[in-house]
């Protein structure tokens, strides 16, 4: 069968009221950006896109010029549209309402423009991470503390990942679907309904580099799993790390794994290394979509609350039982077992 388009597949889910107009083109323009930013990371060195920008990002980070630029393509793209009442960016410090020169709607978005920026100027895929909760009743000009909502609230989350083709990931708390860019079309094509993680896995993705920062019990549990099937686990494991979490998350929805950024003596005082509003929160839902889990080791990561935009958090996501046992492993731990 013929694979349908995005447009189409989401005005199907509008008729069996799974979703409404104001969503559907919110969902729509995110794609039309994520496609300018596929051009512009396509282009690499041709387009003069690689490289530092020289400024920093809240989080105290060098932004890279493609950083910059997609932010501006996905500003651009959502401000004017009307089924947005502010949008929220890795890239910048505070929520960014809309300008009242456009018309407002009742959705929130938030988004990581450029993820694995470390792999940007090396040719490894990248991605665009986003996140879409309701805007609270009542509220026309949102503030940071509007978006602080657990990721049980996301209404929509997706990421697209520019790669050897771009693809475009995407749940509406109805399963999680892929869709293949056609560059002929310039259309996002549904080539993988309801994508399915195995609950079972040989395969996990960290970066071993800060195996000495770990917790006790993190150290346990990949120290097991390097034991392989003469350990207490009694298979052998793969690893796995590219070090963009579009690239390894999408990997685990496509054949299954674990991915962890676990909580570090380097990165304690933050609280982990990557960021719960728009990475941690949007790939917990897709995963869990497709039959996986997402946890912070002690914590159901959908059903944590947010204190900050900008919030970090550990994480560990992927096939459900390798989630399970990587938390039993904290719990245990904490327990004094
Ligand atoms: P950003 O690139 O958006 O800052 O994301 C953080 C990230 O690059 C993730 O994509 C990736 O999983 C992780 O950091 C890689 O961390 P490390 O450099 O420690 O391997």
């Amino acid at each position: 069968m013929k694979p349908i388009s995005l447009t189409r597949f989401l005005i199907e889910e509008q008729h069996r009221g799974h979703i409404n107009a104001d969503l559907r083109l919110l969902i729509e323009v995110v794609a039309r950006a994520c496609k300018s930013i596929s051009t512009a990371v396509g282009k690499g060195a041709l387009g003069g896109v690689l490289g530092e920008a020289g400024t920093g990002n809240i989080q105290g980070e060098a932004q890279k010029k493609l950083d910059v630029l997609s932010n501006e393509i996905l500003l651009e793209a959502n401000e004017w549209g009307g089924h947005l009442a502010g949008l929220a960016s890795e890239e910048m410090d505070h929520s960014h309402p809309i300008p009242n020169a456009y018309p407002k709607g009742n959705y929130l978005l938030l988004f990581d423009p450029l993820d694995g920026s470390s792999n940007i100027d090396v040719n490894i895929s990248v991605g665009t991470i986003f996140s879409v909760l309701h805007c609270p009743d009542g509220i026309t000009e949102p503030g940071d503390e509007h978006f602080l909502q657990p990721g049980t609230a996301q209404v929509c989350a997706g990421y697209t990942t520019y790669g050897p083709s771009t693809m475009l990931v995407l749940t509406i708390g109805r399963g999680t679907h892929a869709f293949t860019l056609d560059r002929e079309q310039g259309s996002f094509m549904l080539t993988q309904r309801d994508l399915r993680i195995p609950e079972e896995t040989k395969e996990f993705a960290v970066n071993m580099s800060n195996q000495r920062f770990w917790e006790a019990p993190m150290q346990a549990y990949v120290g097991d799993l390097l034991q392989g099937k003469e350990g207490p686990r009694g298979k052998d494991f793969n690893m796995r790390w590219v070090a963009s979490m579009v690239a390894d998350v999408h990997r685990i929805l496509t054949r299954g794994g674990i991915f962890s950024y676990p909580l570090d003596a380097k990165c304690r005082d933050k609280g982990g290394k990557l960021r719960l509003m728009y990475e941690a929160n949007p790939m917990s839902f897709l995963v869990e979509q497709a039959g996986g889990a997402a946890s912070t080791g002690r914590q159901r990561m959908l059903e944590v609350q947010p204190s900050g935009l900008h919030q970090r958090v550990p994480v560990f996501l992927g096939s459900k039982r390798e989630v399970e046992a990587a938390v039993r492993y904290h719990l245990e731990h904490d327990a004094g077992k």
